[in-house]
């Protein structure tokens, strides 16, 4: 009642300020105005004043003004291309073989920062091929490496504070990673042991962390940027000096969530990254089956969303591009769009044979050549920074920390049968207590299929 009051005393105000045409004692007055509060679109209300419009409009007849804005008329009848003439640009800082590209604007990067970075990618790489392996041997139930998109990865997370809230698609845990999600919190939640903060509810790779604002993977393609939009614009009403993050495939913007994220970030003016991984692929199928546009940044800019394309395998270029545009929309409270271009080397996931449909020597030419780290490797050596010793030493560490922490996860005791029906419902519904009887009664008559390592 106190903010109805409230709002009821504002209306003279802003119809007095934006010359607004509406009915003085309408609800809707009232509700448009607590949206402006945190948005500018109240300023377009001008373009309301259709009477001052019409009379402009006689007098000069170069442009028309509609609801949305004034736009200029022309005599002539002219489709917009479906394309553009030429392709947009990628922004890049390194070039293949790690030298600067001449001219190039780029965040410097400290000695320290590039190493920390450099041996993050290395422990993501070797995490995904001793997890790969693990799977294979029937150790994990399933498994999805992020091989070729490990600069995506950590350098995107480096350019953020542990503040900015993290939505992720499937393919982004060196974010989490780089934050500091521990070998063993990955294996917990890899062999959904009783540690794992998920209670081995949910399949392997789906990670989360309160602590460090990465909220769960989840597997429906593109949920989380509607819901990024919203996070976003509750840090906008809370005025958080942080962003959302957003990160998704190309193959995700085939979901209708994809338009409805950004148009809802755009209007709103909420403070959100969209992080496109351009991969090239969606399981079995090219971009080019996938959408007709010039990629995904383009796309940004019809939604009205500041937009880049930028070279996913370089580190540089992903880490200043990120910063700038975490810059861009906190201090201008607006979504940007980032578009990385790269190449998924691994098959889709451990369920997928990717050489069915690709060639095998396109995958080794990216697995290899094209490499993010070995081009930042070629960088940093360069500078001075780092040896063939070092090399070797931190790969021989990392391998035997995943190793044992494996090892250690391994052996955790699983959850017990009763986490399979809590934290759903305040009250466990009469047709789950049906269930855990069933299974319970299952048990008891043939113990021997169920697995001894979970409770009863
Ligand atoms: C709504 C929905 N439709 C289909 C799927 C099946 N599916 C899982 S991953 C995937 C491909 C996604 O491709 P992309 O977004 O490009 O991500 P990438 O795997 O290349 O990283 C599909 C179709 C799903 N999980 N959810
Ligand atoms: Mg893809």
């Amino acid at each position: 009642m106190e903010m109805f009051a409230k709002s009821r005393n504002l209306i003279p105000f802003l119809l007095r300020s934006r010359k607004c045409c509406y009915n003085t004692n309408s609800t809707a007055a009232i509700f448009i105005q607590r949206r402006f509060d945190s948005v500018k679109a109240g300023e377009q209300l001008d373009l309301y004043n259709y009477r001052e419009d019409f009379d402009r409009d006689d007098q000069h007849q170069q442009t028309l003004n509609f609801p949305g804005g004034r736009v200029p008329i022309t005599p002539r009848m002219k489709f917009i291309s479906e394309l553009s003439e030429k392709r947009l640009p990628c922004y890049r800082v390194l070039d293949d073989d790690g030298y600067l590209i001449p001219g190039t604007i780029f965040e410097q990067v400290s000695k320290e920062l590039a190493l920390n970075m450099y041996s993050t990618m290395v422990a993501l790489q070797t995490m995904d091929t001793i997890f790969y392996e693990a799977q294979r041997q029937g150790r994990l139930s399933f498994y999805l490496t992020s091989t070729g998109e490990e600069a995506i990865n950590i350098a995107s997370a480096a350019a953020l504070t542990l503040d900015d809230i993290v939505l992720p698609q499937y393919r982004e845990p060196g974010v989490l990673l780089w934050r500091g999600f521990t070998l063993e919190e990955f294996t917990d939640q890899l062999f959904g042991n009783k540690a794992d903060y998920g209670k081995g509810r949910q399949m392997p790779i789906h990670y989360g962390s309160n602590k460090l604002n990465y909220f769960t993977v989840s597997s429906p393609l593109t949920t989380q940027l509607p819901q990024a939009a919203g996070v976003a614009y509750s840090l906008k009403m809370d005025k958080k000096e942080a962003c959302v993050v957003v990160y998704f495939g190309d193959g995700s913007t085939s979901e209708g969530d994809f338009h409805a994220g950004l148009n809802f970030a755009a209007v709103m003016e909420a403070p959100v990254i969209f992080l496109c991984r351009n991969n090239g692929w969606a399981i079995s199928t090219p971009v080019t089956e996938q959408f007709r546009s010039d990629g995904i940044a383009i796309k940004g800019q019809a939604y009205g969303i500041r937009s880049i394309r930028v070279d996913g395998n370089d580190v540089l270029a992903v880490y200043s591009a990120v910063r700038a545009a975490r810059q861009m929309a906190i201090k201008e409270q607006k979504p940007i769009l980032v578009e990385a271009m790269t190449y998924r080397v691994s098959h889709h996931s451990t369920s997928d044979d990717s050489t069915k449909y690709r060639c095998v020597k396109e995958i080794e030419q990216w697995r290899t050549e094209k490499s993010p780290i070995t081009r930042f490797r070629k960088w940093i050596q360069r500078n001075g920074w780092w040896a063939d010793q070092n090399e070797t030493e931190l790969r021989g560490n990392i391998r035997k920390q995943v190793l044992e922490a494996i090892q250690a996860a391994e052996k955790v005791e699983k959850p017990p049968l009763t986490d399979l029906f809590g934290d759903v419902y305040d009250k466990v519904p009469s047709n789950l207590q049906e269930q855990e009887r069933f299974i319970r009664d299952t048990i008891k008559r043939h113990p021997k299929e169920y697995p001894s390592d979970v409770p009863l």
